[in-house]
């Protein structure tokens, strides 16, 4: 109910809002909306006046769901939604709620996150209030097999989201790095929860630069990490990113999950900074050098060797570095 006041204190009234009015319509007590309006003061929200008129003058820059769902164009993804001021990885809380049956499309926020993490116990940096720091649990029917794709294919949507919000040409770096301009913009983390070869569900963890400023940043990311902020020279409305966003992904996961990956690798390819570049793949057992020639339809990468060799790189354990040009 403390959207739907939201909704009313955001529609035009010159001599503001009595709660009166506000309770009718909505078919709650007066009182219940004078509550609701201290709730909403609370969460950041400017409200001038008292219960005989009340008037909305400022929203908070968060990712609540009064702001995410305001306008939201999904059947699925980010119907339901938990907010978090501050939370250890927003992939662990969605986990748990997953655990405990969260519906397809459910989406967890955090401003900040204590815990954030990257591949291979790597850390993610989440400064407060700048990013998107959010993972959303899917449940597929699928194969365990189809993991390495759902990566590639949210990187697909993050791509399409950001051009449609800020206009900026995002690139993907396999297999889960968005770039922009040569820096790391954002990173995806899919993590799986396996029944047999079948997938239970999946967290999709996305992490985003959005207003992130470079003094954020600590002094070792400053030369390799950027923000749409920074790309775009303006700060960007991070809520309406979220529902692109969200639109985007809940379209290309349904291409996906019913007609095969075929069309969505077809616009990988398009979007990838990696085909065509001379690459080293870092793994476990050693160093493997080459050019990216193409990307295989289970998402492993395809790197042609000196010899003429051509080896499938899968994502698991490796990392991997442009070789200068
Ligand atoms: C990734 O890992 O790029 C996946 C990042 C996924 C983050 C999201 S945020 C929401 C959700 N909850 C989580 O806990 N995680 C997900 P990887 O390819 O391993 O890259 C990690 C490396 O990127 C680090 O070792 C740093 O070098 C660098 N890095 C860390 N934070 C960064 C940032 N904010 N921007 C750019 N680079 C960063």
């Amino acid at each position: 109910m403390r959207a739907a006041v939201l909704q009313s204190l955001s529609e035009p009234a010159p001599n503001g809002h009595p709660a009166v009015e506000i309770a009718a319509k909505l078919g709650l007590t007066p009182a219940t909306v004078v509550t609701l309006v201290e709730e909403l003061r609370l969460l950041g929200y400017e409200i001038e006046g008292g219960p005989v008129g009340y008037r909305l003058t400022g929203r908070p820059d968060l990712l609540l769901p009064e702001e995410v769902q305001n306008g939201l164009k999904t059947v699925a993804c980010g119907r339901q939604m938990v907010h978090f001021p501050t939370v250890g990885s927003t992939n662990d809380a969605a986990r748990t709620l997953a655990r405990a049956g969260a519906v397809h499309g459910t989406l967890v926020v955090a401003e900040t996150q204590t815990k954030g993490r990257g591949r291979l116990g790597r850390t993610w940096v989440s400064p407060a209030g700048a990013g998107l720091w959010l993972s959303l649990v899917i449940r597929p029917e699928a194969e365990t097999a189809v993991t390495p794709l759902i990566t590639l294919v949210t990187a697909v949507g993050a791509v399409r989201a950001i051009a449609a919000v800020t206009g900026l040409p995002a690139r993907i770096k396999w297999p889960n790095d968005i770039e922009l301009e040569g820096k790391k913009v954002g990173g995806i983390l899919t993590e799986a929860a396996t029944s047999g070869h079948r997938l239970d569900y999946a967290v999709v963890g996305i992490g985003l630069n959005v207003n992130v400023e470079e003094e954020d940043f600590p002094p070792e990311l400053r030369a390799t990490a950027t923000s749409l902020r920074a790309g775009l020279g303006r700060r960007i409305d991070r809520a309406a990113l979220v529902r692109e966003l969200l639109r985007q992904l809940e379209d290309l996961y349904t291409a996906l999950f019913d007609h095969g990956a075929a069309a969505v690798l077809t616009e990988w390819r398009q979007l990838s900074s990696t085909l065509g570049r001379e690459v080293r793949v870092i793994t476990a057992q050693g160093d493997l050098t080459g050019r990216a020639v193409d990307i295989d339809t289970d998402g492993a990468l395809l790197v042609a060797t000196e010899g003429g060799t051509i080896v499938r790189v899968t994502a698991g354990e490796v990392s991997l570095r442009y070789q200068p040009t």
